[in-house]
């Protein structure tokens, strides 16, 4: 077998969300996010299962920490919980929330670990959603530019690489088109519009950044999800169909901040729906990312809708009527506890898409991981043919990409640590270090031995 070497200085790093692990919902001077209340609305999440305690790293980072550092990982993203610094989404600031980052970032720093932060990670301030309609009000934007202005004041000496939204595909599409996440709004209309207002408030904060925080020498990208799509035939219909669904999926916000506009195919099928940039919007979203940000998981066939009109959708498609795609699964692939099929070489396939669409950019894989309910047997988990299998087939694939010439810098998992998987609850388990959600022991999966000593030899 040939040793898979990774570029020297090849970034590694663990993921994780305020909200999926933090807890301490209402401690110290917190505010109540729109995923607090969320979830105590009935049958809306798994097992009605909620973020009150999570794995409780509010109490507990020094000790994740000390296991990142055991682990060797290099990077830690995490994400900033906009109701713990500022309660009411705007105003005062609370000081006990400012000092937990604050405490978290210098911990990871003493541990040579770089804090990578994310801004916005869903759990948005009550106080603005009821008061404000959240991200269907232009003003959120404003409101954004001054939380993101707080967190580079107080946290940007020491935090140099910063990621303002986490996902805002998954904000529009199921926080305002399906309704399976908060805020729970179903429309064909408003994803369209909470999308547009998400891109003008990234790219406000990243002006803020680059003009009043130029001194403090950091990167600021945006984080976008997007599944690999591959054409079902390759008739010309569905090499099409394949090709429209992934502008509806990562086009929708990759043109604009590398291009200034949404796309054209985007542009003609949604008419009216799809908000137009103002010139001034178009010029400050433009060019408003240090690096391409990718959260990737899996990958489905695509077919033009009227040749495969039986297709049976699962998910993760978007407006699938907006698109005229239809959206497959091959019945031998592998699945997770989330339904989402292991397909390496899909990995490898949207890494080429991206670098031959926006001009080679500097990427970061900022999450890519596997659910499945581990079990602990004596002791262990093993999991090293369902989650470790997983890793080490699509680091082969960025690997494949990175050998073909694409600019891949460094690579997240998703995550560190069992957490609260959303919708799904506590049941998919995505973590190298597995939680016991009764005494919130972590032990190491088999998968985070592994990554330890890929991460020591930077090779596969
Ligand atoms: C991401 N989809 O969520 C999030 O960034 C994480 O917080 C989450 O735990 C992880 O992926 C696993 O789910 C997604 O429907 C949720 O395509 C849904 C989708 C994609 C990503």
């Amino acid at each position: 077998m040939t040793m898979k070497k990774f570029p020297e200085g090849f970034i590694w790093g663990s993921a994780t969300s305020s909200y999926q692990i933090e807890g301490a919902h209402d401690l110290d001077g917190k505010g109540p996010s729109i995923w607090d209340v969320f979830c105590t609305v009935p049958n809306r999440i798994k097992n009605g299962d909620n973020g009150n305690i999570g794995i409780d790293h509010y109490h507990k980072f020094k000790e994740d920490v000390a296991l990142m550092k055991s682990q060797g990982f290099k990077a830690y993203r995490f994400s900033i919980a906009w109701p713990r610094v500022m309660p009411e989404g705007k105003g005062k600031v609370n000081e006990k929330g400012i000092a937990f980052y604050s405490d978290l970032i210098d911990e990871l720093l003493a541990n040579d670990i770089q804090p990578w932060v994310t801004l916005y990670h869903w759990d948005l301030p009550l106080a603005l959603q009821m008061e404000e309609d959240g991200w269907l009000n232009p003003k959120i934007s404003e409101y954004f530019k001054d939380y993101a202005d707080l967190c580079f004041d107080r946290f940007g000496d020491r935090v140099k690489n910063w990621i303002t939204l986490n996902e805002p595909w998954v904000v529009s599409i199921l926080g305002y088109g399906q309704g399976a996440f908060a805020p729970g709004r179903k429309s064909n209309t408003e994803p369209y519009l909470a999308a547009h207002h998400l891109l003008v408030s990234h790219a406000k904060a990243v002006d803020l950044y680059r003009t009043k925080y130029a001194h403090q020498n950091g990167a600021i990208g945006i984080t976008n999800n997007c599944d690999w799509r591959e054409p079902l035939t390759d008739k010309k219909e569905d090499v099409e169909a394949a090709e429209r669904a992934l502008q509806f999926f990562l086009g929708w916000f990759a043109d604009p901040v590398y291009f200034g506009d949404y796309p054209a195919v985007m542009k003609e099928r949604l008419g009216e729906r799809l908000p137009e940039f103002t010139a001034e919007e178009s010029r400050l979203v433009k060019g408003s990312s240090d690096f391409f940000g990718l959260n990737h998981y899996t990958t489905m066939y695509a077919a033009d809708e009227a040749e495969n009109p039986q297709a049976n959708i699962k998910g993760n498609g978007g407006i699938s009527e907006d698109q005229g795609v239809s959206l497959t699964q091959d019945p031998d692939w592998t699945l997770t506890a989330m339904d989402w099929a292991v397909v390496p070489w899909g990995c490898r396939n949207l890494l080429q898409w991206i670098a031959n669409r926006y001009n080679d950019p500097s990427i970061y894989i900022t999450e890519n991981g596997f659910a499945c309910d581990d079990e602990m047997v004596n002791g262990q988990v093993d999991d090293s043919n369902t989650r470790l299998a997983y890793y080490k087939g699509y680091l082969e694939g960025c690997h494949e990409a990175i050998s073909n010439g694409v600019n891949l810098k460094g690579y997240f998992a998703w995550s560190m640590f069992d957490n609260f998987e959303w919708a799904h609850g506590y049941g998919s388990r995505f973590g190298l270090n597995y939680v016991d959600y009764k005494t919130l022991v972590r032990t190491p999966k088999a998968s985070a031995l592994w990554f330890a000593d890929l991460i020591k030899k930077n090779q596969l």
